[in-house]
């Protein structure tokens, strides 16, 4: 972690029931995958949720009727951000993995994708954010890759329990134009360096800060109500929405 607190959107993606039953003891409560973003502007483009198939997870009480599912350490920040049931105590009311969640079919704010569903992704940290994370692939490169490396490996598929139909009809939704990279720059930019999977971090991490700062300073949005202004503009206009209307939350740490 660095010196200065990183504040997250945590965007509320619904599980929709009826749950597996893994998730049994909660149904008729509203649970939700609370996956951290820096990146509220491309909410319309989503195709999936990734969680650490070997991470370890909790179904915990938010409030009386919802619950979040994430990282134990996300809980308990969130319980000193007045985000609980009882005051700065989680309560986790089942504990899960990764492995757990896959499959899981969820409505996510703002998606074109009405249903997306929650696949295995490799590289995702348990000490950042959430270890929910939300997959944008047009315009982040770790989560092109990764869906790509899912969506042509049949093995990877079969090794985690992914069927065809969670990963094959979501094609990328162009969100945001960059002058240098078009509409869909994460995979612009992850050809242009000839990554070939989710794998190759200091690749990707190259990738990352070139998309991220044009798209911050250069992009404009194609998409959604805020289609035509720019990603400076649009960012904290479609942050706002989402909080207002108690589809995401602010989290920091
Ligand atoms: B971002 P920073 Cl469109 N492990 O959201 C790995 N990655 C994580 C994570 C974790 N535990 N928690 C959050 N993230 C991802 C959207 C997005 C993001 C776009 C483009 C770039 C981008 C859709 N995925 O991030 O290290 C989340 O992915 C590139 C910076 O705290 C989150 O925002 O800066 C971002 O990394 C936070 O990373």
């Amino acid at each position: 972690e660095g010196v200065q607190p990183q504040e997250y959107t945590l965007i509320k993606m619904e599980v929709v029931s009826p749950f597996p039953s893994k998730l049994g003891v909660l149904e008729g409560r509203r649970v939700f995958l609370a996956a951290a973003t820096l990146r509220p502007e491309t909410m319309y483009g989503q195709t999936n949720a990734w969680v650490l198939p070997d991470g370890k997870y909790g179904a915990f009480e938010i409030s009386d009727t919802e619950v979040f599912i994430l990282t134990q350490r996300a809980a308990l920040n969130l319980a000193y951000q007045n985000y609980s049931r009882i005051p700065e105590k989680p309560t986790c009311l089942v504990e899960l993995t990764g492995y757990d969640l896959i499959g899981l079919p969820l409505r996510s704010p703002l998606s074109f994708n009405e249903i997306i569903y929650t696949l295995p992704m490799l590289t995702i940290l348990t000490d950042k954010g959430t270890g929910i994370v939300t997959s944008v692939p047009s315009d982040a490169p770790d989560d092109y890759m990764a869906l790509h490396d899912l969506k042509s490996k049949k093995s990877l598929r079969a090794k985690y329990g992914v069927k065809d139909e969670w990963v094959l009809p979501f094609e990328m939704i162009p969100i945001i134009d960059i002058p240098e990279f078009g509409d869909r720059a994460a995979e612009r930019v992850c050809k242009d360096l000839k990554i070939k999977s989710q794998n190759e971090k200091e690749k990707l991490a190259e990738a990352k800060k070139l998309t991220y700062l044009k798209g911050f300073t250069e992009g404009t949005m194609v998409a959604g109500e805020f289609a035509g202004r720019r990603v400076q503009e649009a960012k904290p206009l479609v942050r706002s929405k989402l909080l207002e209307m108690g589809l995401a939350i602010i989290y920091s740490e």
